[in-house]
């Protein structure tokens, strides 16, 4: 229940806890045929997207997430090509591919069309290269999408989904991951947002021990802050083909010729630095 009508509050009752953020108005309700949809301008996060009660996205946060879940595996890949976007509606994780000049496609898989059309009406700024030619859209199921793609067609799969409940259950499976490996070219990553460390630890364990089962041979795990999500803890777990994740292409990253705004050499080497619990819980 909400502290009271400025407050949106997402609760998590598996922990007992909440997180809430002052609004200064209700933008947009939406239900689609997959999921209700809110967006609230706040006083401080800026525009918040929220899904079935849970925060997708802030103005003021989301560039972490975003960023992520995407320079860690194509700074990984030894020549990343063509990427996959698995859910990413909002198109924020697409900006960060985009950012690469040597990604030559990119195919962006977004079950429900609207968080689309509503990103690029509330969140106009992760929209603005959606025109970019080498960026694809297809709106529906993408475990349908990697099941009926061509064997080794892509070099990075990114899965930014919501949470595992719902349409992306399924997206945290040993089939879908199964579907991935083998849409994977030699030498691909994939990458999924893989909840909190702290919340979620059974579920990463589960979701590593699924990507190994499914031929990934080396899977790692990435933290970073999210002080939106529960918790405020992040993360996100990569699994590599026939390739070692902790190779990064370093002189790139240096030199990389874009703007990034939390990624850079210092922060991906540290992301792959694991907390003692997480070492003694996970293999
Ligand atoms: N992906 C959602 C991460 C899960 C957040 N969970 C929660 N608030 N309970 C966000 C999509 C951003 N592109």
């Amino acid at each position: 229940m909400p502290l009271n009508s400025r407050w949106f509050t997402e609760e998590y009752p598996d922990t007992h806890a909440a997180f809430s953020m002052t609004i200064k108005e209700k933008l947009h309700e939406e239900r689609t045929p997959y999921q209700l949809i809110e967006i609230y301008e706040t006083e401080y996060f800026g525009t918040l997207m929220v899904i079935d009660g849970c925060v997708m996205l802030t103005d003021r946060d989301n560039f972490i997430y975003h960023e992520m879940l995407t320079h860690p595996a194509i700074f990984t890949h030894i020549n990343p090509k063509r990427a996959l976007i698995i859910g990413g509606g909002d198109c924020g994780t697409l900006k960060e591919v985009l950012k690469h000049d040597d990604i030559a496609e990119v195919w962006q898989i977004e079950i429900d069309e609207r968080v689309t059309r509503l990103a690029e009406e509330y969140f106009p700024e992760l929209c603005n290269h959606n025109h970019d030619p080498r960026a694809h859209f297809h709106f529906g199921d993408g475990i349908k999408w990697v099941a009926d793609a061509d064997p080794e067609s892509y070099d990075i799969i990114i899965i930014d989904s919501t949470d595992p409940v719902g349409p992306a259950a399924g997206l945290f499976s040993r089939d879908f991951y199964q579907h991935c490996y083998r849409a994977l070219h030699k030498g691909g990553i994939v990458i999924q947002q893989s909840e909190s460390p702290l919340f979620h630890l059974d579920l990463i364990g589960s979701m590593r021990a699924a990507m190994r089962e499914s031929g990934f041979d080396t899977v790692l795990t990435l933290n970073f802050p999210q002080c939106t999500y529960p918790s405020g803890w992040w993360s996100a777990t990569m699994a590599g083909k026939d390739h070692s994740l902790t190779n990064i292409r370093v002189q790139e990253v240096i030199d990389k010729p874009f703007v990034t705004r939390y990624y850079n050499l210092d922060i991906h080497q540290a992301a792959l630095a694991s907390p003692e619990f997480f070492r003694k819980t996970l293999t």
